[in-house]
């Protein structure tokens, strides 16, 4: 490959993009390519920077608002990871809560720098039971109608529609979610896969790699609309320090903390997005467990698990949940001091932010390269 391949991967809060990314890289890594890695947030202390670092990639975070906000950082990151990796792909995770990538990000590349970057056609991934209820094929409770026009905005962009997590559906299901995806959102080729289990990956990449992305052709955006959206959600990043005389499970400790929000922000009617945290031990080395929720009614789960008990540990937690940032803080705060009575553990707060993301103002916006 002669320019880098520049892959981006997109789709709502807990869709699985991160997963998804580690996947791709990992099968492109096996193939001798060298790959670089551009994770993007509101803020920074991320879960996912962590994950994807500790599997050995090359990781460079954008943090303080999204890539179409921040779009000459992202070319500055996409450059130091030039500088020290060399990669021949970089794949980057745009914010959950981000769309208009085509105008904001893929054109302004193209147009800007096209001499160097070869863009892949724009994926977005959907959890299936979330997509199921925004599409209205299944029951259960969902967002409010302006961060579903996010949600919305994501899908008719999408040149690839990659329904994840197909390991948690009855065929039936599938085929009623694929048949809606399609008649709604023609534009777009629907692919179907498991991010955990690598089903359908390697046709995706073939799609990513092969694909020829469109040229021209922005969609309509109502920036009001699409700013209220994500001034609906509330957003939470916190850094704690855990520690504890004797060697306790730190495996449980993400579980229960994660029951704990979950039950508490159920009791106020407030939608879980997506609740991810890491734990990793103080010493160095690459145990880490990752904690995540995704639904309010979902179940917690861990994607990684701590090989060993620790006495000492540094806990990342990210939550984007419908909800007031307040009572965000609010929760997190009691659940923690619950959870680390209960554990005979003690927590110090290292940093915590909690906010709603700004009204988006792309740096650039075009129609076509
Ligand atoms: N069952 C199942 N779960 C999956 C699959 N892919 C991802 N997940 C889980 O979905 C949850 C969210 O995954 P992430 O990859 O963190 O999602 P994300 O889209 O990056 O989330 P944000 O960065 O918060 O927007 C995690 O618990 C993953 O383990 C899959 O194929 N099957
Ligand atoms: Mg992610």
């Amino acid at each position: 490959m002669s320019k880098t391949r520049y892959i981006m991967v997109g789709g709502f809060l807990g869709a699985g993009k991160t997963t998804a990314i580690l996947k791709i890289a990992e099968r492109l890594r096996d193939q001798g390519l060298r790959v670089g890695l551009i994770t993007n947030d509101q803020s920074y202390g991320l879960v996912d920077t962590t994950m994807l670092s500790s599997h050995g990639f090359a990781v460079e975070e954008i943090t303080g608002g999204c890539f179409c906000c921040r779009f000459n950082s992202l070319v500055d990151a996409a450059e130091r990871l030039s500088v020290e990796t060399t990669p021949d792909v970089f794949i980057a995770e745009p914010v959950g809560s981000c769309t208009d990538l085509k105008a904001t990000v893929d054109y302004p590349l193209r147009r800007i720098y096209g001499d160097q970057y070869a863009i892949a056609p724009l994926s977005v991934l959907v959890d299936p039971i979330r997509a199921s209820r925004v599409l209205g094929l299944e029951t259960g409770k969902s967002f409010s109608e302006k961060v579903i026009y996010i949600y919305g905005k994501q899908l008719e962009e999408a040149e690839i529609i990659v329904i994840n997590k197909v390991d948690l559906l009855a065929p039936e299901q599938l085929d009623a979610l694929r048949q809606a995806l399609a008649s709604r959102f023609p534009q777009a080729q629907v692919q179907v896969i498991s991010a955990r289990s690598g089903m359908g990956v390697e046709e995706w990449i073939g799609r990513i790699i092969d694909g020829v992305p469109k040229t021209a052709g922005a969609m309509a955006v109502d920036y009001e609309e699409y700013a209220d959206g994500e001034a609906l959600l509330g957003w939470l990043n916190a850094t704690l320090e855990v520690r504890s005389p004797t060697p306790f499970d730190g495996n449980e400790l993400l579980l229960g903390l994660a029951g704990q929000i979950q039950a508490r922000l159920r009791a106020e009617f407030a939608e879980v997005a997506h609740l991810k945290m890491t734990l990793a031990p103080e010493e160095e080395g690459n145990d880490l467990a990752v904690a995540n929720l995704t639904r309010g009614d979902g179940t917690a789960e861990l994607s990684h698990r701590l090989q060993e008990p620790l006495e000492s540990g540094r806990l990342i937690l990210n939550l984007r949940a419908e909800a007031d940032p307040e009572l965000l803080r609010a929760t997190v705060l009691a659940a923690v001091g619950a959870v680390a009575a209960t554990a005979g553990v003690t927590q110090c707060v290292e940093h915590l932010e909690h906010f709603r993301p700004g009204k988006p103002t792309p740096t650039h916006r075009l129609a076509g390269i």
